[in-house]
C-alpha cells in the first residue's frame, strides 16, 4: 500500500449525513469489510447468477439481479413478491454470508435501528447505462423494519424523494462503501437510480454493485 499523500485526493466528506427523518447516509461504512463482501458476493452469483428480470408491465429491467437470504425479491409478469427459491433453477436463495449480515445489523443499529434482522438482501448490478425508475418499496410485510443498502464499484447518483411520486427528488452521490440506512418516516419514500455513467472501478470494474438488505416477512 502505497500512502504518498499525493497520491490520493482527502475524503473531505463527513462520515454521517442525514438524508430525511429515518434517513442517512454513511460515507465509507463498508469499506474496512470491501474483501470479505466481493468474495461472498462471487461465491453466491456462482449459485445465482446475475439476471435482468421482467416487470408485471412486461418490460426488461436494465438492472441485474439475484438474491441472498431466506428470501429474495423477484419481479415477473405475475407481479412482484418475495420467494424462497430462485425461479431459474428452482433452488433456494444462497445464505446471507455472515459478513453481509453483521455489516447490515451493524449499520442500522449505527443509524438507530437497533433490533434489525434482514430475512432478504436483493443485489443489484448496474453496467453503463442501467437505471432504477422512482419506485417505492412496498413488498414487505412490516415496514416498521428500515432497509439498509450497500453501494460498491462505480459511482452512482441516487434519486430521493418524497411520499408522494410527483415530488422532486433530491440527488445523493452513493461511492464505493456508502451505506444508506433507511426506515421510520422515510420507509416510503420514493427512489431511484440515475443512469450509470461509464468508468472503471479498481476492484469491480465497469460496474456498480448495490445489496439492500430488508425484512420481508
Ligand atoms: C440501488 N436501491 O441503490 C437501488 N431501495 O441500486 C434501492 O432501490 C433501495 O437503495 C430501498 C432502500 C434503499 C435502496
Ligand atoms: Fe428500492
Amino acid at each position: 500500500m502505497t500512502s504518498d499523500l499525493f497520491d490520493s485526493v482527502p475524503d473531505t466528506r463527513p462520515v454521517r449525513e442525514d438524508m430525511a427523518e429515518g434517513a442517512v447516509l454513511l460515507h465509507g461504512h463498508a469499506k474496512p469489510v470491501e474483501g470479505e463482501l466481493i468474495v461472498a458476493l462471487r461465491e453466491i452469483v456462482a449459485q445465482a447468477p446475475f439476471r435482468r428480470m421482467h416487470t408485471p408491465g412486461g418490460h426488461q429491467m436494465s438492472v441485474a439481479m439475484t438474491n441472498c437470504g431466506q428470501l429474495g425479491w423477484i419481479t415477473d409478469r405475475s407481479g412482484y413478491r418475495y420467494d424462497g427459491n430462485d425461479p431459474e433453477t428452482g433452488q433456494p436463495w444462497p445464505a446471507m454470508p455472515a459478513a453481509f449480515l453483521q455489516l447490515a445489523i451493524e449499520a442500522a443499529a449505527t443509524a438507530g435501528f437497533k433490533d434489525f434482522m434482514p430475512d432478504a438482501c436483493l443485489i443489484n448490478r448496474y453496467e453503463p447505462g442501467a437505471r432504477m425508475s422512482l419506485h417505492q418499496d412496498r413488498d414487505e410485510q412490516d415496514f416498521g423494519a428500515p432497509i439498509v443498502s450497500v453501494s460498491l464499484g462505480l459511482p452512482a447518483i441516487f434519486l430521493f424523494g418524497g411520499l408522494e411520486r410527483s415530488e422532486k427528488p433530491r440527488r445523493f452521490r452513493l461511492e464505493h462503501g456508502d451505506v444508506v440506512v433507511w426506515g421510520g418516516p422515510s420507509r416510503l419514500v420514493f427512489h431511484g437510480v440515475a443512469p450509470l455513467v461509464d468508468g472503471e472501478h479498481s476492484l469491480l470494474g465497469r460496474q456498480r454493485i448495490n445489496f439492500t438488505f430488508r425484512r420481508a416477512r
